[in-house]
């Protein structure tokens, strides 16, 4: 039988590339998000190649993640590989300007929905001695930057979590990597800016970003490694991008 995938967020960016990609593969896919029109689209396209289960769950909440796991049918009970990719950034202002209601959105997804689907559906995998989870961090979990604050810190989160996760699954044959993308282009920055298409463009300008196909080429990497090895952490940047000096302000 082909492996099992489930991919959340898999309704744009980089968790339909990953579909289309472990499809291709071979794979049998779990999609989910909350767009159904995007699902369905997604489900007739892949279904010609691949095994697909697609269904709308919003991963903030943890009932439904808990019974979509439950409900699972027989065919796709047995996940290979989770990979965690639902999230969001939202708003690039200082702190102190921010929405709390983006910080929480940001938390509920990033962070909450991450753990939701992580607990329902490690147990299993710890049961069958076998699996995988790919998380999907950021480079912005590790170096700051103006107006990252919640989201970075969202992302520190999952590089820790994913470090405690392998702590936690020594001696079974679980793995975990944590992927940690630069810039891609991608719905990000349409969501980030809240539907403002000028400035979501205005962030791939003349740049070359990283496209959702390469962080899918990423991650089915990382899935397809020998059972004995297990990939920590792919920082991943496009060459268009890197780090600059410490700011100094000299006027205070
Ligand atoms: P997109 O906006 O293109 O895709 C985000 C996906 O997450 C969508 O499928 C969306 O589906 C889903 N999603 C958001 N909120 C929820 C929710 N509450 N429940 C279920 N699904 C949800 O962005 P990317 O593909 O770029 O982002 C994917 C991941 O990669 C995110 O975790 C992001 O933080 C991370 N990342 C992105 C980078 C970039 O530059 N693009 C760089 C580094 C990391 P729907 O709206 O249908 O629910
Ligand atoms: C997304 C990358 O640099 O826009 O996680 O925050 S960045």
């Amino acid at each position: 039988m082909s492996q099992i995938t489930f991919i959340t967020g898999a309704t744009s960016g980089f968790g339909a590339a990953c579909a289309r990609r472990f499809a291709a593969e071979g794979w049998r896919l779990i999609l989910c998000g909350r767009r159904q029109e995007r699902l369905d689209a997604l489900r007739a396209e892949l279904s010609t190649i691949a095994p697909v289960y697609a269904f709308p769950l919003d991963v903030r909440d943890e009932a439904a993640v808990n019974a979509a796991v439950v409900a699972l049918p027989a065919e796709f009970a047995e996940i290979d590989l989770l990979v965690n990719n639902a999230g969001l950034a939202l708003g690039l202002e200082p702190a102190q300007r921010c929405h709390m209601q983006d910080w929480h959105d940001m938390v509920d997804t990033n962070i909450k929905g991450l753990l939701f689907c992580t607990r329902a559906i490690l147990p299993g995998m710890v049961e069958r001695n076998r699996g995988h989870v790919i998380n999907i961090g950021s480079v912005a979990g590790t170096y700051p930057y103006p107006g990252g604050n919640a989201y970075g810190a969202t992302k520190a989160f999952v590089k820790q979590f994913s470090r405690n996760l392998r702590a936690d699954l020594l001696g079974t044959r679980v793995r975990v990597t944590n992927i940690e993308p630069g810039m891609a282009e991608s719905e990000f920055s349409l969501v980030r800016f809240k539907g403002d298409d000028g400035k979501a463009a205005q962030v791939y300008e003349g740049a070359h970003p990283l496209q959702s196909e390469d962080i899918a080429d990423t991650v089915f990497w990382a899935a397809t490694r020998p059972p004995h090895v297990n990939i920590n952490s792919v920082e991943v940047m496009p060459v268009c991008q890197a780090f600059s000096a410490f700011a100094i302000s000299r006027d205070i």
